[in-house]
């Protein structure tokens, strides 16, 4: 394994050279979004569209890999676009996220339930504790684009988040940012 320079342009979130990538299109995303009537309705009238590409670079075999996630603008109804969000399998396990342009909210969410969220802004590098779930959200009109560092064996869980939906939603009011009680989250272990 030898050292390397990874070029990441903040502007377009690309990451050269990169080790792989792939797309989100919102139609595999319907059931993270509060309104699902407005979901189909927006489908209906603009068709499918990208929600979200990241690009990685990952040495095998070391402890920590790196990458992008390019967010595109937009709501479903009043609920801005964002990530599926995920617990890491590992509790042990942290991560970090860089904004690079664009702004937005990273929300997160504890094992107990506990919600925090860190404004997304170029110049902000926020620090998501081990066991804390997260989701990012792009609440403004530009993509967001953020590099994110953690263990490569982290590990994605999904399921709570899927199944249970997080506590809050992020929506837009009145032109601004606000958080609500998640109608969709269902109460449980
Ligand atoms: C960030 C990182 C990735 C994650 C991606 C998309 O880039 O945390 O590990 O995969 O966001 O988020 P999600 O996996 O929740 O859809
Ligand atoms: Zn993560």
């Amino acid at each position: 394994m030898f050292p390397a320079g990874v070029t990441i342009d903040p502007k377009t979130g690309a990451v050269s050279p990169n080790t792989g990538t792939y797309t989100k299109h919102l139609s595999e995303l319907r059931s993270i979004y509060h309104d699902g009537a407005e979901f189909d309705a927006r489908l209906a009238r603009q068709g499918d569209a990208v929600a979200y590409t990241v690009i990685e670079y990952r040495e095998p075999g070391a402890d920590i890999f790196f990458g992008t996630t390019t967010m595109s603008p937009g709501r479903i109804g009043d609920e801005y676009f964002m990530t599926r969000g995920h617990f890491h399998e590992r509790p042990d396990r942290g991560e970090i996220y860089y904004t690079q342009s664009g702004e937005g909210v990273l929300l997160m969410q504890s094992r107990q339930g506990e919600m925090r969220s860190v404004e997304m802004k170029p110049g902000v590098c926020a620090f998501i504790p081990p066991d804390w779930a997260h989701r990012s959200i792009n609440t403004g009109e530009q993509p967001l684009i953020f590099v994110w560092c953690c263990n490569q064996d982290a590990g994605h869980d999904y399921d709570v988040i899927v199944t249970r939906g997080m506590r809050q939603i992020v929506v837009e009011r009145s032109g601004a940012v606000a958080y609500l009680p998640n109608p969709k989250f269902a109460a449980g272990n």
